[in-house]
């Protein structure tokens, strides 16, 4: 598409989402320091993001592949995709939704929506322990193992629809998470609670907190709001969320009726306390605190306003400023969490922790850091990500109206392809970001790649930041949807990742290969040592309920075996010393061969067995 054609586009969108009227009375129009900061790009930073053949990335990405229900590993800064983790969704390369072991996961819930990935912490940086994401469709929390790159819990959470923003402890270590719910429900929603459904007033929005150990619900904290993105700050104390729909509207217009919403913090301290004096209710099984204006008796929550439905709140590496991101403002506004001390203690007001409030461009979404106190917000209509100085933001802020108006703050502005998302600089969300790289989700590739039908690629763009100007350096196409990332140093993963399993972690480990009967009960009990199964046939009655455990014996890196029962409906690989089962009806009697299909060695082909289904 041509230029011309997009900022028509654009001028579309802007008008659908009555940007130009805002609450901070910016116009349409780019003020000139912005419009010359693009006109000189002279690329300072200077990082190669060439990586040879046999060389290795420097940074593990994590994705979330959105409505794909996937995670997937990138490598920074190759950008090319290392691997998949399948989590909400049915994987039959490797067997995910096939598996009883993943089937015990999922519960029957094989679709699903990841939007934010994050790592387990501690003292402010990756542990390298677990990864969390979390599905906005179904409301789960799934936590996995860094070891072994798999899912090992999922955790459904009641009384709350469109699980968003997520967010792990920082500090001293990760013992809770937040998820917070984007839509307003009733509580319970469900037919004791009838009269509720057409009474949106009687909707209510939760910031529930998960024990990261356990995977359980802690408690809920209900409010009026929606809780929309989330985060945690980096002393333990607080966690927050912005709200977009304050007005708990039930349509666009009614979401956007008020000046002002809120980004609304949690006081970690009085909820333990509320928890201690037993001030909940149990919903569904979990404990649900009254955080609603004027019923939050421990005085919980804390309600920064903020200009009208904001979306990020991204906290600074130094662990002082959360910024929350605009999105129908054209601006970010910053809070310093030391005043937020003085809010809860009631010092001040709420609005009197805003530091600041520059101008960005038009629709900031989310914001990332350089570890060198400046900020990269990723700005969704004019298709931009600017960089920009938060000690000169709030120094201009000091200053007044006039000071603003010319934006010190902006150091630069760079054009992206198109419409971002989520942005991510290299350990943007820990205390060691280290301003290297960044990573632009952005939503439409529109002509960037060559055409592959009317569903696009998205393009997550490579972006160095080490220099004074953001310089782009790679195109990166990618398949639904990556919404965000976390981009984390090699050294903190790697050497927590294993290459073979702990055989005997799973209780039905195979070791001597037989058939057990009971009635009409058969247990295969086969290990996989390519190119053979321990077993050559296995003789069934038609009707017989089969399960079928199998553990690869194979030491040898990369040496995963396949298990496909043709006609059956049933493949899945093991990996060295791994089991996995699958339990089905033998309803059609026949000769089935059972074959390996992960190519394992030269007598790959001959890796099979018989299933025998007597009449
Ligand atoms: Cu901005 Cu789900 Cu993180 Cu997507 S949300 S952009
Ligand atoms: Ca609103």
């Amino acid at each position: 598409m041509s230029r011309k054609k997009f900022n028509k586009q654009r001028r579309k969108l802007l008008k659908i989402l009555g940007a130009a009227s805002v609450a901070t009375g910016a116009g349409v129009m780019m003020p000139k320091e912005v419009l010359l900061a693009r006109a000189e790009k002279k690329p300072k930073g200077k990082l190669s993001y060439e990586v040879k053949p046999g060389e290795l990335d420097e940074y593990y990405g994590f994705w979330s592949g959105g409505h794909s229900g996937e995670i997937r590993i990138i490598g920074v800064p190759s950008m090319r995709e290392i691997h998949r983790i399948p989590v909400f969704n049915m994987d039959v390369g490797s067997g995910w939704g096939i598996t009883n072991e993943s089937k015990k996961l999922l519960r029957g819930k094989y679709a699903g929506d990841t939007h934010h990935v994050h790592g387990s912490y501690v003292n402010g940086t990756y542990d390298g322990k677990w990864l969390f994401v979390n599905d906005k469709l179904n409301n789960r929390v799934a936590r996995i193992r860094i070891d072994y790159m798999e899912v090992d819990a999922i955790l459904d959470i009641p009384n709350i629809q469109g699980a968003h923003g997520l967010f792990p402890q920082r500090y001293p270590r990760t013992e809770w998470l937040v998820q917070n719910a984007e839509f307003q429900i009733p509580v319970p929603n469900n037919e004791s609670n009838a009269k509720a459904f057409n009474e949106p007033q009687k909707y209510y929005g939760m910031h529930t907190i998960i024990d990261a150990e356990r995977m359980a619900v802690v408690c809920q904290i209900m409010l009026d709001e929606n809780c929309d993105l989330a985060a945690t700050d980096y002393k333990g104390k607080y966690s927050m969320c912005t709200s977009y729909n304050t007005e708990k509207g039930v349509t666009i217009s009614e979401m956007l009726a008020a000046d002002h919403d809120y980004l609304i913090v949690f006081n970690w301290e009085r909820i333990r306390k509320a928890l201690r004096a037993g001030d909940y209710k149990i919903v569904n099984g979990v404990k649900v605190i009254d955080g609603r204006k004027g019923h939050d008796k421990h005085g919980i929550t804390l309600r920064i306003p903020v200009p009208k439905n904001p979306h990020g709140v991204n906290i600074s590496p130094d662990g002082r400023y959360a910024v929350c991101s605009g999105k129908v403002s054209p601006t970010c506004t910053v809070v310093d969490l030391e005043l937020v001390d003085k809010a809860y203690a009631g010092k001040i007001k709420p609005e009197e922790c805003i530091v600041a409030q520059p101008y960005i461009g038009l629709g900031p979404l989310h914001t990332t850091f350089d570890g060198r106190g400046n900020a990269i917000t990723s700005v969704f209509i004019d298709s931009t990500n600017v960089k920009w100085n938060i000690q000169k933001a709030i120094e201009a802020e000091k200053q007044g109206e006039e000071a603003k108006k010319k934006n010190p703050h902006i150091i630069d502005v760079l054009d992206i392809h198109y419409q971002v998302g989520h942005i991510m600089a290299s350990m943007a969300e820990t205390k060691e970001a280290d301003g290297k790289w960044l990573v632009s989700l952005n939503k439409v590739s529109k002509d960037r790649f060559i055409n592959v039908g009317p569903l696009k690629p998205e393009n997550d763009q490579l972006v160095d930041i080490s220099g004074e100007k953001l310089r782009l350096v790679h195109d990166g196409p990618a398949y639904i949807e990556p919404h965000d990332c976390i981009i984390v140093r090699r050294d903190i993963i790697e050497p927590k990742v294993k290459h073979r399993y702990d055989m005997f972690e799973h209780p039905l480990a195979v070791t001597e290969n037989k058939v057990e009967r009971k009635g009409n009960k058969v247990i295969i009990r086969m290990t996989a040592n390519a190119p053979v199964y321990g077993l050559q046939e296995v003789k069934l009655k038609k009707g017989d309920r089969v399960t079928l455990i199998l553990t690869n014996h194979d030491e040898i890196i990369d040496l995963s075996n396949g298990c496909a029962i043709s006609n059956y409906n049933i493949n899945f690989v093991v990996a060295p010393f791994q089991t996995k089962s699958v339990t089905f009806t033998a309803d059609k009697p026949g000769v089935f061969w059972v074959y390996c299909t992960n190519f394992c060695h030269a007598l790959h082909l001959e890796m099979r067995m018989r299933l025998i289904v007597e009449p």
